[in-house]
């Protein structure tokens, strides 16, 4: 099967490591599938084209022989159909692995980006800091609720699922933020995914893109 993802060619190194094809090759990774780069440089998000493989010009996006499809937990959700080791074992699985894949792009997603974002992009601007507190509050009350559900459990639904990737590169931007490590067992469960070969692999892959690209 010939596998095609987007990326970005280059970014910023505060972006590297963290744009979200990363959750793509992460899949690819833990599924043992191989994958072509489909490289964006500057201006080509916004060629027709590209518009219409990705309707917002953004990364990641997919395709294969059978289908062509973006949002990279749409992405993750059809890796998963092709691999023996990530595809859902029962309907119940599955649709646990939908609603978590949904709830860490909708749910907490957000709230992280929340946080993170404006201090990114909007440095210095008075009103960051006077946000910030606020940012913190809307996502501990996200993290305590994740929280109260990995009781007891080592991964969001049973076993490792994809819906983990996407929990982990979400947690993964407030990694070191004191909000984050006010939860112990949050921090374990993010170092847990993190320390999975195929992160590793995937992260790399990222990181050697940008190396072969840097302008
Ligand atoms: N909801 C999308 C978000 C993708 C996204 O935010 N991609 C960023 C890189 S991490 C991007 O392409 N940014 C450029 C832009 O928005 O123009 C997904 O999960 O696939």
């Amino acid at each position: 099967m010939t596998i095609t993802i987007s990326a970005f060619a280059w970014v910023p190194p505060f972006a590297q490591g963290y744009v979200k094809d990363i959750r793509a090759r992460w899949a690819l990774a833990e599924a043992g599938l191989d994958y072509n780069l489909h490289l964006l440089s500057d201006g080509a998000q916004d060629q027709p084209d590209y518009r219409a493989w990705q309707p917002f010009g953004q990364v990641p996006a997919y395709r294969d022989e059978t289908v062509e499809l973006f949002e990279s937990g749409a992405i993750v959700l059809h890796i998963a159909s092709l691999s023996d080791a990530l595809a859902p074992r029962s309907k119940q699985e599955a649709a646990q692995i939908q609603a978590w894949v949904i709830a860490a792009l909708n749910s907490v997603e957000p709230k992280v980006e929340n946080l993170i974002l404006p201090a990114i992009f909007h440095a210095g601007e008075a009103w960051v800091s006077e946000f910030r507190p606020h940012a913190e509050n809307l996502l501990a009350l996200r993290l305590k609720s994740l929280s109260g559900w990995m009781k007891g459990r080592d991964w969001l639904v049973g076993r490792f699922t994809v819906a983990d990737i996407i929990m982990a590169t979400v947690l993964r931007g407030v990694q070191a933020e004191p909000v984050l490590q006010d939860h112990p067992d949050l921090v374990a469960y993010l170092d847990r995914c993190l320390a999975r070969p195929a992160f590793k692999k995937a992260l790399d892959a990222q990181l050697d893109t940008f190396t072969k690209n840097a302008p």
